[in-house]
Order: structure tokens, then C-alpha cells, then sequence
């Protein structure tokens, strides 16, 4: 696999990709039927876009059985996976020969992004955004090059926004760049090797081809861009080849984000895209805010991982965890098999203690699917002493953008244990009745 078309051919043998034939407008139809098909657990692909030759593609990371795909291993180990790409870094080999993304160019007055099938998503988003683009830039003073999701408003054919929170690599670039007076050469791949998708939601030191070299363990193939000394995915279907302008701020969104909730409207950077590069006959991804996609990589990927690691130095009796997307990653569910008195309390601690947006734990026990919320609520609901619970802690730091944080980002956090226990686990025994395919059983006459 190394890029988005083969990534869909392994989707598509999975029966895993719903093909929409019907004619769909990009004015927040597309982004509804999107929803519906990822919350079924699908992809989706658009055969028939309103006033677009360009078929749209999303959802394409959709579950944690997507992202087992992408990386053809079983779903628990994915992140064993992550860890071990994190570990063993490959460095992007630049490619000679002519690259795919590059087979037609696009430059200057011809460049027309309104050309291009981007969605305006959820119902009160601002207007159309490129989400599931590959902000690729690099560092002026080490030269690595930096990937990172940045959501880019469409302004006009040649102008677009580009969300960069404070703490963003690509801002400490832009930050060099702008006090020298000088704009930020930036490109953008989009319709990608989902190993570059992963890649791009980690924070990391050096080089981050390197993350999707190890993801896919071999070289990610990249070519020098047209305009500008970046290096792009060579198997892209699409590259954008601009500058972030320096003294230019522009009021960006709403748009829907990763809580759930609409983000507000603020002062944002600005880009100009002088330059597309793309295939002959390109699919377009794209990625709803605030869909499963959005949060299986902007938390499961990166931080499960490290909640993984945090609650097993405390217990060896963890057996899994999960950042469920429907906790917007405020949310960690975590299994333990047999657990000790206050161990599973401990082990809620080190949860809370794994990344600064987690909010509420659930601990249960591991004959519990922590994958299926019926059977966290069943747990909750007969395995809880409610009288003792929830554990909670008034006043820690948590996400600025969740609706719990006050004005200083101070929210209360919970830790909800729903184990049995010593004692109760020799009374109670969970009722589970064995799988059968029940396809074996339903005759055919009698329907
Ligand atoms: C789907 C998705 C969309 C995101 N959108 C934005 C965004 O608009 N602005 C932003 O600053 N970060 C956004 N992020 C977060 C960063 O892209 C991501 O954390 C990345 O690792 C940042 O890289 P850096 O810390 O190496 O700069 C998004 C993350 C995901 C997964
Ligand atoms: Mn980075």
C-alpha cells in the first residue's frame, strides 16, 4: 500500500467502502451522508458530485478496523504497531523518476481551488474546508520536514485560511519566517497513504516522514515540489504548493470540531496557493470535523499509546484500553483482569495522568467489550457501589475548547470504577451465551 487508491482496493475487498452514485451538492448534503455512512462504519465514495468531474472520498480511517487495514495487522495490534514505527523511524527516499501527484501542473492563473470538490461540512461550518490535507513545511533552521492536519478555509481561488494553534510546530516555522518579514513556502497533499495521514497527527523531534517511513516500514517516495524547496508525497493524488503570508490575519470558522461542538471565529493565518499538481484524474479525500475520522486520529492514534503505557507501569493487570471516539477523547474506558483492592483506583490515577485531556475513566473488568458502549453502560449500571463513586478531583487543567473547562481551562475530572471485585467476583458470574453463525441455522425455504 502506498497510496489512497490501494488503501480504497483493500477497503473495498473488506466491504468496507458504500459507493454513492446519487448526485450529491457539496452545500452540506455531501457532509450528512458522509456522517451517516461513518457512523455505520463504512467509507464513503462520491461518484456524483454536484458541478465536479472529481469523485469525493472520506471516511477513509473511519474505525480502528480501518486503521488495522491501513496497517495489515489485527485491530489489537495497532498500537503495537504505532509504537514500534515511533521506534524504528525510515527516512523519505526522494524519488527520480516522475511522480504521480505531479502528472498535470497547475500554476498561477490557472490555479482555481473553487475548482476543487471541497465540502462546506456541518450544518453551520463557515464555509468549504480542506481538512483531510497534509500541511507539510519545513523547519528553516534543522530542514526536517514538519506534517500536521491544519483545517484551511476556501476564501477564493487563490486564498485560503490555515488553523494553527499556538503550540504548532508549523507556528514556531511561520513565527522565523514572519519576523524576518518573510512568508512561509508550505504545501498540502491531499488524497494520501493513510500511513501519512497517522504520521501527520503525531508530534515529533525530527524529520516526520521518518513516522510514516516506520509506519509502513520502507521509505515514503517524495519528489521535489514545482514552486518551492518541499519535498511531497509522490503518490498523492492531489498538491497544493503555497506561502502562509506573514503580517496577514483573516477571521476563520466556525467549524465543527473534535468536542462535538462548533469551534468559534477568529483571527487566523492566511495562505496563498500558487501552484496545484495533481493526478490525471484525481480523487478528492476529504475528513468531516467532528466525524469518528477526526477523533481515531487525533486521539486513538497518538494517544492511546501513551494511556497504554501510563496504566500498566501501575498495574500488570491492565488488559486493555480505549479512547472511545464518542468521548472526544475526554474519555478513556480501561479494562483489568482480576484486579486487587484499590488497584483499579491507582490505575484511574495514572489514566487522568496520560494526557491533559482526559477527563472522565471508566475502569471495568476484562470479561466487559470496552469497544461496545452497551456493555460499558451494563457495567456501570450493575457492576458500580455508587455510593463510593464517581472518584473526583475538583480543578485540574483539562482541553481549553471542552465545554466543562472554565475560563482559566479548569474543569473537574472523575475516575468511575465498575469492577466487581474480590468478593463479588466468587458470587457473580457474567451470562455469556456462545457466537453462532446464525446464517447456518435460517433454512432457506423457511425464510
Ligand atoms: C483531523 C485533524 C484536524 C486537525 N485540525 C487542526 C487545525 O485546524 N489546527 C491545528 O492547529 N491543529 C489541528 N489538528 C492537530 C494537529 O494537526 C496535530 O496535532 C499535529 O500533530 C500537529 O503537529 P505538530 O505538533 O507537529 O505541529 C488537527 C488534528 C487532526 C487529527
Ligand atoms: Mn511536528
Amino acid at each position: 500500500m502506498d497510496d489512497l487508491r490501494s488503501m480504497l482496493e483493500v477497503l473495498r475487498a473488506n466491504g468496507l467502502v458504500v459507493d454513492v452514485r446519487r448526485e450529491v451538492s457539496l452545500d452540506r448534503e455531501l457532509g450528512a451522508v458522509l456522517h451517516a455512512v461513518e457512523r455505520s462504519g463504512r467509507t464513503a465514495f462520491f461518484h456524483n458530485v454536484k458541478g465536479h468531474q472529481m469523485p469525493v472520498v472520506g471516511g477513509v480511517l473511519a474505525s480502528h478496523a480501518h486503521m488495522a487495514l491501513a496497517l495489515d495487522c489485527e485491530r489489537g495490534d495497532v498500537r503495537g504497531r504505532l509504537a514500534e514505527a515511533l521506534d524504528n523511524p525510515i527516512p523519505a527516499h526522494e524519488t527520480s523518476v516522475a511522480a504521480p501527484s505531479q502528472e498535470v501542473a497547475e500554476r498561477d492563473s490557472t490555479v482555481a481551488l473553487t475548482r476543487l470538490p471541497v465540502p462546506i461540512h456541518a450544518p453551520l461550518d463557515a464555509g468549504p474546508f480542506i481538512n483531510a490535507g497534509v500541511v507539510i513545511a519545513r523547519d528553516p533552521n534543522s530542514g526536517f520536514h514538519n506534517l500536521s492536519f491544519n483545517r484551511m478555509q476556501i476564501y477564493d481561488d487563490r486564498t485560503t485560511g490555515l488553523n494553527v494553534n499556538a503550540w504548532r510546530h508549523i507556528k514556531e516555522f511561520f513565527s522565523k519566517s514572519e519576523a524576518r518579514q518573510e512568508d512561509l513556502p508550505f504545501c498540502v497533499a491531499v488524497g494520501v497513504d493513510p500511513a501519512l495521514l497517522m504520521a501527520a497527527a503525531f508530534r515529533y523531534k525530527g524529520d516526520e516522514y521518518e513516522i510514516a517511513g516506520g509506519i509502513r516500514r520502507r521509505p515514503i517516495e517524495v519528489v521535489r515540489a514545482m514552486s518551492c524547496d518541499v519535498l511531497v508525497p509522490a503518490h498523492a493524488e492531489l498538491v497544493l504548493e503555497g506561502k502562509v503570508l506573514a503580517g496577514q490575519r483573516r477571521d476563520e470558522g466556525p467549524m465543527a470540531e473534535f468536542t462535538g461542538h462548533y469551534s468559534g471565529r477568529g483571527p487566523q493565518l492566511v495562505a496563498h496557493i500558487s501552484a496545484i499538481s495533481h493526478r490525471r484524474a484525481p480523487l478528492f479525500e476529504t475528513m468531516a470535523g467532528a466525524s469518528p475520522e477526526h477523533l481515531i486520529l487525533g486521539n486513538a492514534v497518538t494517544r492511546e499509546g501513551p494511556l497504554f503505557d501510563s496504566v500498566r507501569r501501575m498495574s500488570p493487570r491492565v488488559s486493555d484500553v480505549h479512547l472511545p471516539t464518542y468521548g472526544s477523547g475526554f474519555l478513556a474506558v480501561i479494562s483489568m483482569h482480576e484486579p486487587h483492592a484499590g488497584e483499579a483506583e491507582s490505575v484511574g490515577i495514572a489514566a487522568l495522568a496520560s494526557h491533559v485531556n482526559v477527563k472522565a475513566v471508566v475502569i471495568v473488568d476484562d470479561d466487559v467489550n470496552i469497544y461496545d458502549p452497551s456493555e460499558i453502560m451494563w457495567a456501570l449500571a450493575t457492576r458500580t457501589m455508587w455510593e463510593k463513586a464517581p472518584i473526583r478531583i475538583p480543578g485540574a487543567l483539562g482541553n481549553d475548547l471542552d465545554p466543562a473547562s472554565d475560563s482559566q481551562q479548569l474543569q473537574g475530572k472523575a475516575i468511575v470504577v465498575a469492577v466487581l471485585g474480590e468478593e463479588r467476583r466468587k458470587k457473580f458470574t457474567k451470562v455469556n451465551y456462545p457466537d453462532v453463525e446464525l446464517s447456518e441455522y435460517i433454512s432457506v425455504e423457511g425464510g
